[in-house]
């Protein structure tokens, strides 16, 4: 699963972009997927009204399947009320931005004319949330969220090229000298250490900035007549085909997400924030730990079942070999544990203790059944040996010699 979240100030054209991602997703990406023209219950509401549209924090009910590096993913589009309209104050805001963080596998915040301190320095006090569901050893690199500046009505074109900036692009040409993801994290060599990008990259995956071009007059003037100009219009086009070409999908963990455990995680975070309070970094940090670590012993716990599983029915195994098979599956669902869990977390040996038990008690039935198994096996031979007995007879008894003989027969079976 991939979930595209937005953020940032109200009424600055936050689900109209969303909305473009609607019509490729169901387009399919089709040629002229930007012209689809979609009835307002297949988009979400969108209004130059003078009123805040999207309440909330809110996930677009239909999932769209996406090819994404020969895989099919689910991506969900979150839409996300405006900072500081008039019902959030700044608790509230602070809360939707940390909800976004924690829900989405790509960030997008949009914000008007430029990037300035005010928002990286949100950001990066929010980036802990982000931090807490990607992984944080060495091994498990690579699966943090995906952050992207989105800034509209950008002025400053002389200087700075329309499109993606990032670390890398675009580079220096004659044109367009300059990067703007470089003016706003000046690299080491320009001038030190930047410990912003430092503290964000810690956080976030591939940080780039997208810089779009105002919708033009005409539109302003009188949207329900005119479109946006041509340049809006690709620009627009290029960051959705850009963020989709660049997808991340969303990981707890090591752990890809599902429909389910999404449904699992959303809850959770929904219970936490009951009281109509957002609960506090370290019990967010504790719930999503224990969470993950759920996870993991559910993972786990598979593992040892597919040892057992994978068993042919007609592979028999004594009790005393079956009784074997116990240690090495037990010692291969902990490894999966220990390679899967929330690290640091104070309640480790109670997960393990569960392990175990779940082990054992799956290891227990399937015993039962060897057992059973076993048992079955040996009267289907039994009894083979029965018939054999009486399968040849080619001469005739008398009834009471052939009475004896089934006693005698039978005899054997006991
Ligand atoms: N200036 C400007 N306006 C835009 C841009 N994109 C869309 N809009 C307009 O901004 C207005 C509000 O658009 P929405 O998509 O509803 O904005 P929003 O941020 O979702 O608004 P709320 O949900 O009310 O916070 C609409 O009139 C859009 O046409 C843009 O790049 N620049
Ligand atoms: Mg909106």
């Amino acid at each position: 699963m991939a979930i595209i979240s937005i953020v940032g100030k109200l009424q600055e054209g936050k689900s109209y972009a969303l909305n473009h991602f609607i019509r490729y997703l169901k387009s399919g990406g089709k040629d002229d997927w930007h012209q689809q023209k979609l009835s307002a219950g297949e988009i979400i509401p969108s209004s130059d009204g003078p009123d805040p549209v999207t309440l909330g924090v809110n996930i677009w009910s239909e999932p769209f399947f996406y090819m994404h590096k020969k895989e099919e993913v689910a991506v969900l589009l979150l839409d996300c009320q405006g900072f500081y309209d008039m019902t959030l104050d700044t608790e509230k805001s602070a809360a939707i931005f940390a909800l976004s963080s924690l829900l989405s596998s790509v960030l997008i915040y949009n914000v008007t004319t430029k990037l300035d301190m005010e928002v990286l320095e949100k950001v990066r006090e929010f980036s802990k949330y982000a931090a807490l569901v990607s992984s944080t050893t060495d091994a498990q690199a690579g699966v943090k969220t995906a952050l992207t500046f989105l800034v509209r009505d950008f002025k400053r074109t002389k200087h700075y090229s329309l499109g993606f900036h990032n670390s890398k692009e675009p580079a220096a040409n004659i044109d367009k000298p300059r990067n703007y993801f470089h003016h706003i994290f000046p690299s080491p060599d320009a001038g030190g250490e930047n410990v912003t990008l430092k503290a964000l990259q810690a956080c976030f995956n591939d940080i780039g900035i997208f810089v779009m071009p105002p919708l033009g007059d005409a539109f302003e003037r009188d949207p329900d007549t005119n479109e946006p100009e041509l340049e809006f219009q690709n620009r627009l086009q290029e960051m959705v085909e850009y963020s989709l070409s660049h997808l991340v999908t969303k990981q707890l963990g090591s752990e890809q997400i599902t429909g389910k455990t999404f449904q699992t995680y959303v809850i959770m975070l929904a219970q936490l924030c009951q009281n109509r309070k957002f609960p506090d970094y370290p019990t967010i940090q504790r719930e999503t730990a224990s969470l993950r670590n759920q996870l993991a012993l559910a993972k786990a716990l598979d593992v040892f079942k597919s040892e057992f599983v994978n068993i042919p029915e007609q592979t028999f195994f004594s009790e005393e070999d079956f009784k074997n098979k116990y240690q090495p599956s037990y010692n291969v669902a902990l490894q999966v544990y220990n390679a899967n869990k929330s690290l640091g977390t104070k309640d480790e040996d109670v997960y393990i203790k569960n392990l175990k038990l779940e082990c054992r008690k799956y290891f227990d039935a399937r015993m039962v059944e060897n057992g059973n198994k076993l048992n079955k096996r040996a009267s289907d031979l039994a009894f083979n040996t029965f018939k054999e007995q009486f399968a040849n007879i080619t001469e005739s008894f008398c009834e009471t010699k052939f009475k004896n003989k089934f006693f005698k027969a039978s005899g054997k079976l006991l």
